[in-house]
């Protein structure tokens, strides 16, 4: 019998070990990614934008040119590479403090005005790689470095539910959320970014896909206890879902 190979890296990715915790799903978002440039064959003319974050050494990890945007501009960013570059992908990928909080003016813009980028964040309900503080995405009631007796919701105000504000724009073609907390979601979840790529492709217009993640280091819990919690207490409050998808066709 010829052995198959059935499972390998993606070509997208570099073929070093991340510095992400134990139990963190940023690496696993990585390589949906990677693996949707290596669907499109995209690798050599990919252009991704990183922002701050833990994610911001994606230029160490996919083998593809990278600009580094901190501090929420990677769409103003991604917006002008995108219009010199026209025929490159171009893609941010965004934590939630970087996109939801000091980024919200860049992604709300971007998104209305229609540029033909695809957005990737991460939404792990914290920032991740300062300590733990609450973010804008912190869930009611979460304890975190800053909110040290759980979000209060009179002072704080609400999380903001991303995926569905931009699908309220004109501009934005296609918007969904997805979680990698189980193999079901992760096919879901490659599913919905390889979409978001394809829109980018066919010149359909902005793209954004939402993904839950764990965060356990600040989180305080192990692995298996951050992953369960995705489930329990951030789907129910994140719904998963296509909140706008302006194609025009079934697929
Ligand atoms: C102006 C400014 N404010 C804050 C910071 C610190 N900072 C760096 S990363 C980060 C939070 C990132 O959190 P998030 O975007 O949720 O990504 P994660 O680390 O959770 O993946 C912050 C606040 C900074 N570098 N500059
Ligand atoms: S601090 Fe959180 S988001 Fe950052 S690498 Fe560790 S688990 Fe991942």
């Amino acid at each position: 019998m010829v052995a198959r190979k059935v499972f390998a890296r993606p070509v997208s990715l570099k073929d070093v070990a991340t510095h992400f915790c134990p139990g963190c799903q940023h690496g696993v978002v990585h390589r949906l990614v990677a693996e949707t440039l290596d669907h499109f064959n995209a690798a050599g003319r990919t252009i991704g934008v990183a922002s701050v974050g833990c994610s911001v050494f994606l230029y160490d990890y996919f083998d593809i040119n990278v600009v580094e945007a901190p501090h929420g501009r990677a769409p103003a960013v991604a917006t002008g590479v995108k219009r010199v570059h026209k025929n490159s992908l171009v893609f941010t990928y965004q934590g939630d403090g970087d996109l939801a909080a000091i980024g919200t003016s860049e992604i709300i813009h971007a998104a209305n005005r229609g540029e033909g980028l695809t957005v990737i964040f991460v939404n792990n309900t914290t920032y991740g790689m300062t300590g733990g503080q609450m973010a804008p995405t912190t869930l009611p009631g979460q304890r975190t470095t800053t909110s040290s007796a759980g979000r209060n919701t009179a002072s704080d105000g609400h999380p903001i539910r991303m995926a569905e504000l931009l699908a309220t724009l004109d501009g934005t073609a296609y918007s969904a959320r997805v979680a990698v907390d189980s193999p079901g979601h992760v096919l879901e979840a490659g599913k919905a970014i390889r979409r978001a790529f394809g829109y980018q492709v066919e010149g359909r217009g902005f793209a954004f896909v939402e993904v839950l993640t764990t965060c356990p280091t600040n989180w305080g819990m192990d692995p298996v206890a951050a992953n369960r919690r995705i489930a329990a207490e951030v789907i129910p409050f994140f719904p998963l879902g296509t909140f706008v998808d302006r194609s025009g066709d079934e697929r």
